[in-house]
């Protein structure tokens, strides 16, 4: 606790201080309205694998990350890096050493029993969505921080931290009303090299965004209701 010279007592433990909320009232009637529809239209998302090459935006995509990057996450370090890639060259590099590790894992790598719950999804190991959709949003989580004197600081809860980073993520994109895919080709440090990231970063998931392709299918999923998701415990 520091002292001012009037001898109050204040507080400077954190270096930015305290500024109030920004919060703007809702009526709890506005509240379930609200609500009602935010599940409705969440409701509409879906993974997309066939991708349109229709271009986005650059700008489009940076407010995407923008959004993704209000996440919380432990002790605000905002352990995460995203890399939006656009350039043909690189998703066809991308694209090529996906398909060769995913064939490996359909072919030897993955269980039967793995296989099996991929069925209903109609997946195999090859990846055309990596070279069409117009973006690949590489998300990268960094299990500790560099500092520019070259010192390495620790983040904390980085997996949770970028989780929640990704599901904004994925958020955001359809609400601006475009697709994606959380992707995740296995092995992932191949992405390290092709994107030149630093070693502190690991890859975390590989986002396609852009618009559907015409004609774009998905698999008829029901999704899990209220009863099998959630428990009350209520007075
Ligand atoms: N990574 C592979 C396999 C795959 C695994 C899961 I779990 C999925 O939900 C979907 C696919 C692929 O991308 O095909």
């Amino acid at each position: 606790m520091n002292h001012h010279e009037s001898g109050e007592p204040t507080h400077h433990q954190r270096p930015d201080g305290f500024i109030p909320l920004v919060y703007t009232p809702v009526t709890p009637e506005e509240c379930l309205r609200r609500s009602e529809q935010l599940y409705r239209r969440m409701d509409q998302r879906r993974s997309v694998r066939q991708f349109s090459d229709r271009p986005v935006a650059r700008g489009v995509i940076e407010n995407l990350i923008r959004a993704a990057s209000t996440a919380p996450s432990g002790a605000h370090k905002q352990p995460w890096t995203f890399v939006a890639v656009s350039d043909p060259k690189i998703k066809a590099a991308i694209r090529r050493v996906a398909e060769v590790e995913e064939r490996k894992n359909y072919e030897h790598r993955m269980p039967e029993e793995w296989l099996e719950a991929l069925e209903p999804f109609g997946t195999d190991w090859h990846k055309p969505f990596l070279e069409i959709a117009p973006w690949l949003v590489v998300l990268f989580q960094q299990n500790v921080e560099r500092l520019p004197s070259g010192q390495q600081r620790k983040n904390y809860y980085v997996t949770e931290s970028v989780g929640i980073a990704a599901g904004m993520f994925l958020s955001a994109v359809h609400e601006v009303g475009l697709v994606a895919l959380t992707h995740t080709p296995s092995p992932m440090g191949f992405l390290s090299e092709i994107l030149d990231r630093p070693p502190n970063e690991k890859p975390f998931l590989l986002i396609p965004v852009g618009y559907p392709a015409k004609g774009c299918e998905v698999p008829d999923l029901k999704r899990k209701n209220l009863a099998e998701v959630a428990v009350f415990l209520e007075e």
